[in-house]
């Protein structure tokens, strides 16, 4: 089991994007949990790949490459995650912030929620705040998720907090942010319902907004 979490490990950081895709399909073959495969061996991949790129070791060309690897491989595992229940349990926006091209986490966390049985709507990247209210009112979701990686774009989901109040919406709607420099803090004083720190704390921050 060591071995192909090691393998997937390495291709991910290594850049191996042509790879990857049978070095995952060998792991799951082998019996390795999906689950073990995107914390263990994906997301653990990445978070040496950011530190790298935090001391200079890497650039952004490399960085890209391994968030493709990283990508190309989640694809093989989403389809043992997504479709488990029958029933959906609520429907809920996702979208990264304006200026926030950052959509690995976000698609990690969609593809839990569908898992767990809920309508997503992947809105994708760099939404600004009138196209996420004009969503609200279209969709009218549960829960809208907000994803954002640079604490530059961070402000942007308290604009959307503050919009959503200012028109008269905010009760109608949950609000759940996350992304790596977010924090529980952060989102009390942002006026949001819920940080999720990961994508399972994502999935049961959904579970208690939209009991059904
Ligand atoms: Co960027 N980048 N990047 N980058 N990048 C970071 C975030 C950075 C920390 C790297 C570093 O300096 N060490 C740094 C931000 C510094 C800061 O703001 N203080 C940074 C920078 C500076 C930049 C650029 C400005 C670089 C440049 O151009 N000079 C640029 C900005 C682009 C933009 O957005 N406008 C940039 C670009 C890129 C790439 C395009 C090359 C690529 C993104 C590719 C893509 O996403 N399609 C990239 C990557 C890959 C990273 C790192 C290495 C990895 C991010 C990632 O995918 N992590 C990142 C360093 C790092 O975080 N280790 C970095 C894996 C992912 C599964 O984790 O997204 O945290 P994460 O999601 C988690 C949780 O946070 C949570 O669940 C997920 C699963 O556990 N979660 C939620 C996320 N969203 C949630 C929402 C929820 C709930 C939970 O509810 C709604």
């Amino acid at each position: 089991m060591a071995g192909h979490i090691d393998a997937i490990r390495d291709a991910v950081i290594g850049g191996k994007h042509g790879d990857i895709k049978t070095i995952v399909q060998e792991a799951l073959n082998a019996g390795v949990d999906p689950n073990a495969i995107i914390n263990d061996a994906l997301i653990s991949a990445m978070d040496v790949v950011g530190k790298d790129f935090g001391s200079g070791k890497i650039f952004v060309p490399e960085m890209l490459v391994s968030a493709v690897t990283m990508k190309n491989g989640l694809d093989v595992v989403k389809p043992l995650l997504a479709g488990n229940e029958s029933r959906s349990r609520g429907t809920v926006i996702m979208a990264t912030v304006q200026g926030d091209l950052h959509d690995i986490g976000k698609n990690l966390v969609t593809m839990m929620l569908e898992g767990a049985g809920f309508k997503v709507i992947d809105l994708g990247v760099d939404l600004s705040v009138e196209r996420l209210l004009d969503k609200v009112k279209e969709i009218k979701p549960d829960v809208l998720g907000l994803s954002a990686l640079l604490t530059t774009t961070m402000p942007e989901m308290k604009k959307v907090v503050e919009e959503l109040v200012s028109q008269g919406l905010r009760k109608h709607v949950k609000v759940m942010v996350g992304g790596a420099p977010v924090d529980r803090v952060f989102a009390e004083k942002i006026g949001a319902d819920g940080f999720g720190a990961n994508a399972a704390e994502a999935v049961e921050l959904a579970r208690r907004f939209s009991v059904k």
